[in-house]
């Protein structure tokens, strides 16, 4: 399991002092969301002269996953200053009450610090919002997927070579298929055998796994910076008109491809099941959701998709859910060193899951609309 081990208070209260808050730390909490950092929120009293109340969000980041965490930082920081400085897109219900997420600074004018030897980073505390798992209604789903389509808007004044890479080949699914590979020869947990079934059915799709990565070298699809983990629980909605506040966890911002993004927002959302379900015949897609999903996304993204992208909507939800399949497995052949896990095998019920997706897609989505 890759979580760093716990922290004490007094480690967690060195490590926020070193951000420029002033005002009186009356309390903080873990909240336990996200697979790779750990992450607190802290309140304060007495914050102005006029004694308000405030929160932050501190977040350790995973050094192991991002190993250039001053590469993530610059990219965290470019994104974020350009989401406040672009001009806002098309004004509706889904981008009129957008904000762009704030890093707060370290006293010493950096955008993160090292406490305890790991590195940390502050984030104004978006109030008044919820985020969800799976999504109350069609319309929650066409609200966030119009709000992603809007930010990929927003960034495509943003040239992708001012971003770092901070995690080589993370949306290239042919690499992802060699890692897995790889992982299988060296075996260190023989874990491989016991997984043949889910190999197969992954072998079984080779022939689909470069398609995407094709299309950016032929330059029939263009590289362009991506959000690179669509979660519907990445979008803060108001806690109480639904209407989306912020877009969060910009860590995998980078250069990519359009449709990871709407791909990777299919599988997750109109998956009928949570990630990590263990009843497989609870796992479908929700064609009602996916149709929200596909006109939300297409209310912003439709300005700058090609043919070839609009083409290839509906595969690459089935591409990504494949590619998060080897990935899961991968980290479950090589004894759950990525991805937090709480239990044995937890990183294989996710990839079944993904393996389910991908099936039920076939079956649903056979041609790509
Ligand atoms: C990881 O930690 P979280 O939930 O933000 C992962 C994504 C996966 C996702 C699957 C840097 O994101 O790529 O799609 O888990 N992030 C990284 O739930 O690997
Ligand atoms: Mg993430």
């Amino acid at each position: 399991m890759s979580a760093l081990p716990k922290l004490s208070g007094p480690e967690l209260e060195i490590a926020i002092r070193k951000f420029a808050l002033e005002g009186e730390l009356t309390g903080f909490t873990e909240l336990r969301r996200g697979h790779i950092h750990d992450t607190y929120v802290s309140t304060w009293e007495n914050w102005s002269a006029a004694g308000g109340k405030k929160r932050f969000l501190h977040q350790r980041m995973n050094d192991a996953v991002f190993e250039d965490i001053p590469a993530l930082m610059h990219n965290v920081a470019v994104v974020t200053q350009h989401l406040i400085d672009a001009p806002v897109g098309e004004v509706d219900d889904a981008t009129a009450h957008l904000t762009a997420l704030r890093l707060v600074r370290a006293r010493d004018g950096g955008d993160y610090v090292i406490a305890g030897g790991t590195p940390w980073r502050t984030y104004h505390f978006v109030e008044g919002t919820l985020s969800y798992d799976h999504p109350k209604s069609a319309e929650m789903a066409f609200a966030a997927a119009s709000a992603f389509g809007d930010f990929q808007v927003r960034l495509s004044s943003l040239d992708p070579d001012e971003l770092r890479v901070t995690i080589p080949n993370f949306f290239n699914s042919e690499a992802r298929l060699s890692q897995l590979d790889d992982a299988c020869r060296r075996d260190p947990e023989g874990r491989a055998a016991e997984v043949a079934p889910e190999l197969e059915a992954i072998h079984d799709r080779r022939a689909q796994v470069p398609i995407m990565e094709r299309a950016l070298r032929n330059h029939v699809m263009p590289r362009r910076v991506v959000h690179g983990d669509t979660k519907l629980n990445n979008v803060l909605f108001d806690e109480k008109r639904d209407v989306p506040r912020c877009i969060v966890d910009l860590d995998t911002c980078m250069p990519g491809y359009s449709l990871f993004d709407f791909g990777d927002l299919v599988r997750f959302t109109a998956a009928t099941a949570d990630e990590d379900a263990r009843d497989l015949s609870t796992v479908s897609i929700d064609m009602e959701i996916y149709h929200a999903l596909r006109d939300g996304y297409l209310r912003h993204a439709h300005r700058f998709l090609s043919a070839f992208e609009r083409e290839h909507m509906a595969f690459s939800a089935r591409l990504v859910s494949l590619t998060l399949a080897m990935r899961f497995l991968a980290d479950h052949i090589l004894g759950d060193v990525y991805f937090k896990t709480n239990r044995r095998g937890h990183n294989l019920d996710r990839a079944r899951v993904q393996l389910r997706l991908v099936e039920e897609m076939e079956r649903l989505l056979p041609r790509g609309h």
